[in-house]
């Protein structure tokens, strides 16, 4: 008998298979790691757009949680889609009576590619009072970390203005993903702010701009699994990004809206 490596995922599921649950899933098997997978929500999604979104109640999300804590400990925990204001209550109520000292790594998703809404909006105010502070890291896009900090992003000192007040709600480590900020040299700047008020640019080539559905889903959770891996914070985040850069080279088209990684 060998012992593996468990990340505790909790997302919701995807119905395209592109992002959420789906890709975190399949980001954690590439790395030759064990997920347990606690749904929060689960959307009716194709390529094209979400078209509903069920949520199961309440009682059974923390069922869900509760048992497999009970079970298992965990190396690791990355938290994507929460939906609403109870679960991130259950959410941060849990992890603090079962599971204090595990890293969590939160990617604070609100908006689907499609542009559909993932959180409620006053949702939002929980996230940066309760659950941004008890985690390790928090991976916001450009909207994403505009609405956290407050900051209208257009340029790499307004990221690090807006990964500072991030940092500030109490997280160790802030990277915010510049895939959506357009730069006049065609490069892709990401900017990580680390437990030492470091900041560090990750720069990448541009790959066409067609939209592609599960690029920060697979990025935090690539980053979770280097991480349980003992990369350091910064190797975890170059890593993972080359990862995410050359899934993007071999985008899929599997329907007749956004691409998809495989
Ligand atoms: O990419 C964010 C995301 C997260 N979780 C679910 C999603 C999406 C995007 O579509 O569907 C379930």
């Amino acid at each position: 008998m060998s012992n593996i490596k468990k990340v505790l995922i909790i997302a919701g599921s995807d119905s395209s298979g592109g992002a959420g649950l789906q890709a975190d899933i399949k980001t954690v098997q590439e790395f030759n790691l064990f997920s347990s997978n606690v749904i929060t929500s689960l959307t009716a999604q194709n390529t094209e757009k979400v078209a509903e979104i069920h949520t199961p109640p309440i009682s059974f999300f923390e069922k869900q949680l509760n048992t497999v804590l009970d079970d298992i400990k965990f190396d690791i925990i990355k938290i994507g889609m929460l939906a609403n204001e109870k679960i991130i209550a259950s959410v941060v109520k849990i992890l603090e009576e079962k599971s204090p000292k595990t890293p969590i790594v939160l990617d604070p998703v609100m908006v689907a590619t499609s542009g559909d809404k993932l959180l409620e909006d006053k949702a939002i105010k929980l996230l940066k009072e309760k659950l941004i502070p008890n985690s390790f890291m928090v991976t916001p896009n450009i909207a994403e970390a505009e609405i956290l900090s407050g900051v209208s992003i257009s340029n790499v000192s307004d990221m690090e203005k807006a990964a500072k007040k991030i940092k500030d709600l109490g997280v160790n480590n802030v990277l915010i993903k510049g895939g959506h900020l357009e730069f006049p040299d065609k490069k892709i700047r990401s900017l990580l702010l680390d437990e030492y008020d470091e900041p560090y640019i990750i720069i990448n080539k541009q790959i066409g701009k067609r939209s592609i559905h599960g690029t920060g889903c697979t990025l935090a959770s690539a980053i979770a699994c280097n991480i349980v891996n003992n990369l350091d914070i910064l190797s975890a985040c170059k890593k993972s990004n080359d990862y995410v850069y050359r899934l993007i080279k071999d985008a899929k088209k599997v329907g007749n809206g956004s691409l998809v990684l495989k």
